[in-house]
């Protein structure tokens, strides 16, 4: 059976990534052990990069040879206002990356969520022009993709550009210059890096007529002549979904394409399903003792996972991995939405306040089961 291990003498490391390992003692990492098969990417949040979570620093640090940005580089952040900037976390995240060599992705070029309000509109909150919009998207894609040219090794261009019905999300973008804003983002970004690659992103890519879309999506951009390198999905997924016969169809699908398929926001939920508009919607209208009594049904683990979940979210996860490595040829890159448990978006959503485990590191910095299993045999 492969093994790859690493030696590392530095204990913080290893006193903070693997809590048995002595001082001196060989670690397996994950990212060598899939050295030949794809990258091993984290989400970091801007605490991580400002060291207040020294730990997952550790892990990462050991464990991930990539990682992108959470939030840091999202369009309302990086442009608040028209032509005025804000770089200090962007610039401390790719600096991170570039002292551990890592893989460095940015996320996200153009996207209908945290997008910066007056992106747009005009001054009087009417949607601008084809031309203007097609400028400032422009603007926003040169000023970012050309200040890490060369830093940056691949962008999230366009990310959740499609709805679950197979048809074009009815974004800004979208209504303003049709399906035409694709192309031109992938168009602005190459000339802002022509070497950087460029990917579209998306979530719940194991739906069949999201598959349909994006592959046709894709191959137009190629028979355009665009550059596209990826095809994301973002893999945010739970204990009893996707169908690992669709996951895979979307994965050879894209494959497909030629660009180079990447789960790039790995999380799965331990938690009951919830549905969006039944579930939240409902909770949305209730009284805080209704809303208190609701939550049992929904934050069922608050106190820790019992063992049998844990055994059942870990063989589900052995089995999604099990699946990336059957495609490895097809996979270029592995990230997780985060590192530990604690940490996770999935705490806050959908419905806020719930206390879920769906990272490869639980609360205590502890690489979960199935990962330590693979890596160590
Ligand atoms: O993890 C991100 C969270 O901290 C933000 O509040 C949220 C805002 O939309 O975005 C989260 O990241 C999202 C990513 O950028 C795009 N795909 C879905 C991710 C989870 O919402």
């Amino acid at each position: 059976m492969k093994k790859h291990l690493f030696c590392y003498f530095a204990s913080a490391l290893l006193a903070a990534s693997c809590s048995s390992a002595k001082e001196g003692q060989q670690v397996a990492t994950v990212k060598d052990h899939f050295k030949d098969d794809f990258l091993i990417g984290a989400a970091i949040p801007v605490r991580h990069i400002n060291g207040e979570d020294p730990k997952a620093d550790s892990i990462v640090s050991l464990h991930f040879n990539s990682i992108v940005a959470e939030n840091c580089m999202k369009n309302e952040v990086l442009q608040p206002r028209e032509g005025e900037f804000f770089w200090d976390d962007a610039d401390k995240f790719v600096k991170y990356g570039e002292d551990r060599d890592m893989a460095i992705i940015g996320h996200t070029l153009i996207w209908h969520s945290q997008l910066a309000p007056w992106f747009t509109v005009d001054k009087d909150g009417n949607d601008v022009s084809p031309e203007v919009l097609k400028q400032r998207m422009k603007d926003h894609i040169y000023a970012v993709v050309g200040r890490y040219k060369g830093r940056v090794k691949g962008w999230d261009v366009v990310n959740e550009a499609i709805e679950d019905d197979g048809s074009y999300r009815k974004s800004p973008f979208y209504r303003i210059l049709g399906e035409e804003y694709i192309p031109l983002a992938f168009q602005y970004a190459h000339e802002a890096d022509p070497e950087a690659e460029l990917y579209i992103n998306d979530y719940s890519m194991f739906n069949p007529r999201k598959r349909e879309a994006y592959v046709r999506i894709v191959n137009d951009l190629k028979k355009q002549g665009l550059r596209i390198d990826g095809i994301g999905m973002q893999s945010h997924i739970g204990m009893d979904y996707p169908a690992l016969d669709e996951y895979e169809k979307s994965i050879v699908d894209f494959s497909g394409t030629g660009c180079n398929v990447m789960i790039t926001e790995l999380d799965m939920s331990a938690l009951p399903t919830v549905q969006m508009s039944a579930d939240v919607g409902s909770m949305a209208k209730m009284s805080p003792e209704e809303r208190k009594e609701a939550m049992k049904k929904f934050d069922v683990y608050p106190d820790g996972l019992p063992e049998e979940v844990s055994k059942q979210w870990n063989d589900r996860m052995a089995q999604v991995v099990a699946l990336y490595k059957k495609h490895a040829d097809k996979i270029s890159r592995v990230t997780w939405w985060g590192t530990t448990d604690g940490m996770s978006w999935k705490n806050g959503f959908p419905i806020p306040g719930r206390t879920d485990y769906p990272l490869l590191f639980d609360r205590n910095y502890n690489l979960k089961p199935f990962m330590a299993e693979i890596i160590e045999n």
